[in-house]
């Protein structure tokens, strides 16, 4: 919060990888005597491309806001004041003192982020189960991953977004893309989907025209335009015509699944005619989707076909259905474990991937082990030096963690490092109610964001082209964060912060802080796991090995393990070896339209802003390229209801009103509004969207809300 933040301290030219999202392109970092200068350079998922946020990345080092400081209340109600970092420290730990003599361990709870490296990700789930003994930890990839996880481990035995790697994709003949913007997500990804718009088999999924679904423009393909929140319907009615049609792979589906009968009996209620009803996709459109993907299909001797779900599909109160839906699709097809072909979801956050694997999340011990499975207790206390016996049990996901804040029984005090959950999760109003009902928020960030602004204590921390560390990317492969610059005088490293934590609360668990002696704890804590990385460390990834997991260790003498780049090659992690096909039912959504809130807003995001915007909207450039939230709103719809574009609109539902400038635009159709979520204030999406979670995954509705629209005035 200072407007001179001192310029970094030069090291050296390192080659590393974007702050922001999963595809991790590669980046060469060069500081110069005000920061660092970014360039693009090869790399396999971004073929050496990087988009806007990706070139202005060294902006959020030195942007106005960057925290150099630690800041602190005197007392609730008190403005913020910058402190030393040992009144900082000292207040986080006396009040987690009080907090747990008071109301127990669980009382303080951690809420972690997919943008941590992998060994803040480690660190902060060990150290909430040691030095906390806290079960209350979950993180911002339970808005995120957490529907495709649920719906791979289910059915695959293993959640590794994309079991492929990515550059596999540019040589299928059909890929079908359900609820990704991937050309606004993720730009330099496009240049995979080449091979199946060539050959007219792009297949785009979303109720709306997106930049991604234009792609499939002039041939390339189709735009299928479902009713929001039907895909589930879409997908069976695919289903359906492959079976009814003999376009299953039938030796596959003997050699490698179980199931079929179920879901043949479940698939044939959806004939495309009866599907049509409720996803409006034309029946015949329906029939020449699923042939398009039997034919690309190896079986068939196609040259390959994906599917690739993304947060569109993901982020509802049946999200883990519709996931399962896609995956039984590719199953019927043969195209999982195949190369060339397979399922997919396309992680989102920088380590959307590592972050869900070495245990920030509620039920999680690293290696993406359960932490209700008492082998996997034994083994991960062995490595911290604990007794399993006292490690805590599963606590409640993000949801059900924040709604329980400041509550009878809830946590009392939250620490957040690396989420904006001001921002970012819905029913945001009620959000602020809980933040405020703390005794004590902690808010680690490098900006004074949303969350930052509301906290007791504000601790200042390394990003990026600060620190050393390491991602693992959208295709699993763990990649190597590296320091470009020393960061400001009075910015520590969470590392730092957890280890001295440690002491001042008499923990005599062991901290690291060194990056490469993390990841080799991290390494060991793994080894066995499904997530097992224990053969991997720093200097093999400096060495330029490419690297996916699993990697497990192998013996002194033998050649070290070369990771697993399609792990589904020769059988499944499952009990049995094979993938289980399952019957899923579409049930509406838990937030549709009705009299009284008859249009559907739905949610996502543009280019220019990374997620709560926190760190984006302080880049000149992006602000410059989308500086205000809008409502996507039809001509025909904006005329019905007098609005020009520029003029400002409220949207007002059960959950909470907004206001924002209207972008009228034929993305949309008429009786649907779209809203990026990436701003706070009166133009916050998440006032309106209601925190109704998936049953298995815990997924809020995020993508869906019912809405009235009505003019405020002109701009
Ligand atoms: N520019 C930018 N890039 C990012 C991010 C960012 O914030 N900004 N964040 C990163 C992260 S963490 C993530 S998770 C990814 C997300 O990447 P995507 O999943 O590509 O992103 P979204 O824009 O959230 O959603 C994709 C699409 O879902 C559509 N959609 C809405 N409702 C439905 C529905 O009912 N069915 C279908 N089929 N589609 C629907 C929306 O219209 C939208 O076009 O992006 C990553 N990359
Ligand atoms: N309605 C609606 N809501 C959504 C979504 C949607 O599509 N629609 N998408 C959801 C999805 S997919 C996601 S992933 C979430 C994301 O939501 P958030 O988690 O809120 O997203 P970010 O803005 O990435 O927040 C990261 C914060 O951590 C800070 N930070 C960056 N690096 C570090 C670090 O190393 N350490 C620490 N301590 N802090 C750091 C950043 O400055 C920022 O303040 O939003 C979800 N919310
Ligand atoms: S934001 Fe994503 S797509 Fe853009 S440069 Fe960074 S890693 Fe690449
Ligand atoms: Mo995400």
């Amino acid at each position: 919060m200072t407007a001179t933040t001192p310029a970094p301290t030069a090291l050296r030219t390192v080659e590393s990888h974007c702050p922001y999202c999963a595809l991790q392109c590669g980046q060469r970092l060069r500081p110069t005597t005000d920061g660092v200068e970014v360039a693009p350079r090869e790399w396999p998922t971004s073929g050496g491309g990087m988009c806007q946020k990706g070139w202005t990345s060294a902006s959020v080092l030195t942007a106005p806001g960057r925290l150099v400081t630690p800041w602190m209340r005197a007392a609730k109600g008190e403005a913020l004041q910058p402190v030393s970092w040992d009144a900082a420290l000292t207040r986080v730990a006396d009040g987690i003192r009080e907090v747990q003599a008071a109301h127990g361990h669980d009382a303080v709870a951690v809420f972690g982020g997919g943008g941590l490296t992998n060994e803040k990700a480690y660190t902060l789930g060990k150290w909430t189960r040691t030095v906390l003994r806290s079960r209350s930890i979950d993180y911002n990839g339970r808005f995120c991953m957490s529907s495709a996880a649920a719906a791979a481990n289910r059915q695959l035995g293993m959640d590794r977004g994309l079991p492929f790697p990515l550059t596999d994709v540019a040589g299928a003949q059909a890929v079908l893309l359900l609820g990704s913007n991937l050309a606004e997500t993720m730009p330099p990804a496009v240049g995979h989907l080449t091979g199946a718009r060539g050959a007219g088999g792009l297949v785009v999924v979303d109720p709306r025209r997106s930049v991604t679904a234009e792609l499939t423009d002039d041939g390339a393909g189709v735009h299928l335009d479902p009713v929001p929140g039907t895909d589930i319907v879409v997908l069976l009615a695919l289903i359906h015509v492959v079976l009814a049609e003999g376009l299953a792979d039938e030796d596959y589906l003997t050699a490698r699944t179980t199931g079929l009968e179920d879901l043949r009996r479940s698939a044939s209620r959806w004939w495309p005619e009866r599907a049509e009803q409720v996803c409006g996709v034309p029946a015949g459109r329906l029939r020449a989707v699923a042939r398009t993907l039997a034919v690309a299909a190896p079986g068939h001797g196609g040259a390959g076909a994906y599917i690739l779900t993304g947060r569109g599909v993901e982020q509802s109160s049946h999200g883990t259905d519709t996931v399962t839906a896609a995956i039984d699709l590719a199953l019927l097809l043969g195209l999982v474990g195949r190369r060339g072909s397979g399922y997919g979801a396309i992680t989102g956050q920088g380590n959307g991937q590592g972050g869900r694997e070495h245990g920030q999340k509620a039920d999680q011990l690293p290696g993406y082990r359960s932490i209700e499975d008492p082998a996997a207790r034994a083994h991960v206390a062995a490595v911290w030096g604990v007794d399993p016996d006292d490690l805590p049990g599963k606590g409640p996901a993000a949801i059900a963690l924040l709604r329980s804040l400041g509550e009878e029984g809830g946590p009392r005090a939250l620490l957040v490092h690396g989420a904006n959950v001001r921002v970012s999760v819905p029913g945001a109003t009620d959000v602020d109610r809980r933040l405020a009902a703390l005794d004590l928020l902690v808010v680690a960030d490098v900006v004074m964001s949303e969350t930052a602004q509301a906290a007791d204590v504000v601790l200042p921390v390394t990003q990026w082209a600060e620190e050393e560390g390491t991602m693992t990317n959208l295709d699993g492969r763990v990649i190597r964060r590296r320091r470009a610059v020393q960061p400001p005088p009075g910015v520590r490293t969470e590392l730092e912060v957890w280890a001295e934590l440690a002491n001042r609360l008499g923990s005599g668990v062991r901290i690291e802080t060194e990056a490469s002696a993390v990841f080799d704890e991290l390494a060991r804590a793994s080894a066995g796991g499904v997530a097992d990385y224990s053969g991997i460390d720093h200097a093999r990834l400096d060495a330029g090995e490419v690297l996916h997991w699993p990697c497990p260790a192998t013996a002194a003498g033998q050649a070290a393990h070369p990771g697993t780049p399609r792990p589904f090659a020769d059988g499944f992690p499952t009990p049995d070896g094979r993938a289980r096909l399952l019957p899923v039912t579409w049930r509406p959504a838990s937030d549709d339209r009705r009299p009284g809130a008859p249009v559907r807003l739905l949610t996502g995001r543009v280019l220019a802003h990374y997620q709560s915007g926190a760190q984006t909207r302080r880049v000149p450039e992006l602000e410059e390229a989308a500086g205000a939230p809008f409502v996507e709103i039809h001509p025909t719809h904006a005329a019905e209801i007098g609005v020009a574009a520029g003029d400002l609109v409220r949207l007002a539902g059960a959950h909470g009103e907004a206001v924002a400038q209207a972008r009228v635009s034929d993305r949309v159709r008429p009786g649907e509004v779209f809203m990026a979520f990436h701003w706070s204030g009166e133009g916050q999406a998440n006032r309106l969207v209601g925190d109704a979670v998936d049953p298995i995954s815990s997924m809020p509705e995020l993508k869906l809300a019912a809405v009235t629209v009505t003019r405020v005035g002109a701009r």
